[in-house]
């Protein structure tokens, strides 16, 4: 058994590194706790250019969940220790239905059965025997329409959310906050004398820039922060269940990782940004998120005022 689960480990590490490597085609992770049911399905879903991870067990699926950015889980029911059904409520605790589809496959056709599966959030359910053709009907569906939401809620350019979607996931978290009395900080990054860059560099190494940026405070920040391009070369950063003091450390970090070296341009030249961040903290007095958009907008401000490349509250 434990033999099994180190080759199946290997496997998807195995995996992993292709995925990095080389990969364009929709990733499915398929988990069933039998080898031969794995095996149709990775002959099938091969043959229609998905590309296919496998675990045998519940556990494995979370770990690779975690890992790998999938298009799509399909889910045995029955399986030892953890269910198909357990596994999807997990899931759903890390990713909303339309982030992470999940298609429950199963021989059982129990009417009770098929609706449990959707109380923990899976989004289809396709009985065994399958009828193929069905199957990749469905499986199609599924990761065409978790690629048309993440077109509308991420920025094209770097990937993270766009202002749209970062505004309203941030609204539901200072609601919660502020329900709780609990602490919550927003930081706002301006790149300094971006237009003096675009100027000297071009647009397009001003691009790269950008996704650097992003790719720089993405490291330093945790995951459960939000993320989002609020504008041209401005970012916001919404860190839940968070004191000023941590907060201004945090940002402090970002600060550093950015002017610490300098980003290396396409042609090798050797670029120095820096960045000016406010932070702002919730407070009872605010009636809303705006409120705290307009303290962290003046402190970003200050930043700018006192010097640039440097933190403000
Ligand atoms: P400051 O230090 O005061 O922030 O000066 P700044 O030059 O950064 O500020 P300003 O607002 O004058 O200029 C922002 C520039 O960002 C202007 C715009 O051309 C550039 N910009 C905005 N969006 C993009 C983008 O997507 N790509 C590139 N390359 N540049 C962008
Ligand atoms: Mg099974
Ligand atoms: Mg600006
Ligand atoms: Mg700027």
């Amino acid at each position: 058994k434990v033999i099994e689960k180190q080759l199946d480990y290997q496997q998807a590490s195995a995996s992993l590194d292709n995925l990095q490597l080389n990969n364009n085609k929709p990733t499915i992770l398929v988990v069933d706790d039998e080898q031969i049911n794995i095996q149709v399905l990775v002959n099938q879903l091969s043959l229609h250019n998905y590309y296919v991870v496998t675990a045998t067990n519940g556990e494995d699926a979370l770990e690779l969940v975690d890992e790998i950015d999938f298009d799509l889980v399909i889910l045995d029911a029955m399986m030892p220790k953890m269910s198909g059904y357990e596994v999807a409520k997990k899931i759903r605790e890390r990713f909303s239905l339309i982030e992470l589809p999940i298609l429950i496959l199963t021989a059982n056709n129990q009417l009770s059965n098929i609706c449990l599966a959707f109380d923990c959030g899976t989004n289809d359910y396709v009985t065994k025997p399958f009828e193929k053709q069905e199957l990749l009907a469905r499986i199609d569906t599924l990761i065409t329409m978790k690629n048309a939401v993440e077109q509308s809620i991420k920025d094209p350019l770097t990937d993270i959310y766009n202002r749209k979607h970062l505004f309203a996931l941030a609204e539901l978290i200072f609601e919660d906050h502020r329900r709780d009395s609990k602490s919550m900080a927003v930081i706002m990054i301006d790149i300094d004398n971006f237009k003096l860059i675009n100027d000297t560099y071009g647009h397009v190494e001003g691009d790269n820039i950008l996704i650097e940026i992003v790719s720089r405070c993405k490291k330093v920040i945790r995951d459960t922060d939000l993320f989002g391009r609020y504008g041209g070369e401005e970012f916001l950063i919404v860190l839940p269940n968070i004191a000023m003091d941590e907060a201004i450390a945090l940002a402090e970090r970002i600060k550093q990782s950015i002017s610490s070296k300098p980003v290396i341009s396409d042609e090798g030249l050797e670029i120095e940004v820096t960045i000016s961040t406010g932070i702002a903290i919730n407070k009872p007095i605010y009636q809303n998120l705006h409120e705290m958009y307009k303290d962290v907008d003046r402190a970003l401000y200050k930043a700018k005022l006192n010097g640039k490349n440097r933190v403000e509250v």
